[in-house]
């Protein structure tokens, strides 16, 4: 993997009290999603741009290995009560997807596919924090097929459901959508600092 010796700090480690309202620190991520681990095969994967981009196109997986890569040290905190403090991530930073897609600027949502089905949608001001990393490394070792192999991505600053694993696509949207867990009652946003956990 390229790197381009970027370190990312996620803004929130810089807190005096790391821990939001509601959470309570455990040592490792625990592991929660709603159906199977994908198979991945390298050879058939692709990471999409779809939606309102310039022209539709893939990534292979050799493309997107080849991508500069960026460090990231976060927390992370899930809806379900646990936060997991200084976490390392290595992956490809949301603003060179972003640069790369071309994106229309009528578009002002994203929705993060997954090859499991799942989805998840962002706001672009949220999307481009600079600690939103499509990360293929997880404290120093490949991610784990079921923390997400090849690619996840991993948004410190909101509840850890946005942190879509097996991330294969990122479609540009004019008017927001609801993803897996919002359109189930889950916070279209999310920000656990504001105890953004549900909406209904
Ligand atoms: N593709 C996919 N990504 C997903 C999920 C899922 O079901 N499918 N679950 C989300 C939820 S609800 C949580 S809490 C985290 C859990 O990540 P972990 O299993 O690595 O701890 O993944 C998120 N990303
Ligand atoms: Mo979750």
């Amino acid at each position: 993997m390229p790197h381009n010796e970027k370190n990312i700090i996620s803004p929130d480690t810089g807190r005096k009290d790391r821990r939001p309202p509601g959470q309570t620190v455990i040592g490792d991520l625990s592991l929660l999603h709603f159906d199977g681990v994908p198979k991945f095969d390298a050879a058939a994967w692709r990471f999409k741009f779809s939606g309102l981009v310039g022209k539709p196109f893939d990534l292979t997986f050799k493309e997107f290995s080849a991508l500069p890569m960026v460090r990231l040290y976060a927390d992370i905190h899930c809806v379900t009560g646990w936060s997991v403090l200084e976490t390392h991530w290595e992956g490809v930073s949301s603003r060179t997807l972003m640069d790369m897609a071309k994106a229309k600027p009528e578009a002002g949502y994203v929705m993060i596919h997954s090859s499991d089905g799942y989805t998840t949608n962002l706001a672009l001001p949220d999307f481009l924090r600079e600690d939103v990393v499509f990360a293929m490394k997880y404290n120093g070792e490949l991610i784990e097929p079921e923390h997400g192999f090849p690619v996840r991505l991993v948004v410190p600053g909101l509840y850890f459901w946005k942190s879509a694993k097996w991330a294969d696509g990122m479609e540009f949207m004019k008017h927001d959508r609801q993803g897996y867990w919002e359109s189930r009652g889950y916070h279209n946003r999310g920000d656990p600092w504001k105890e953004e956990r549900y909406s209904i």
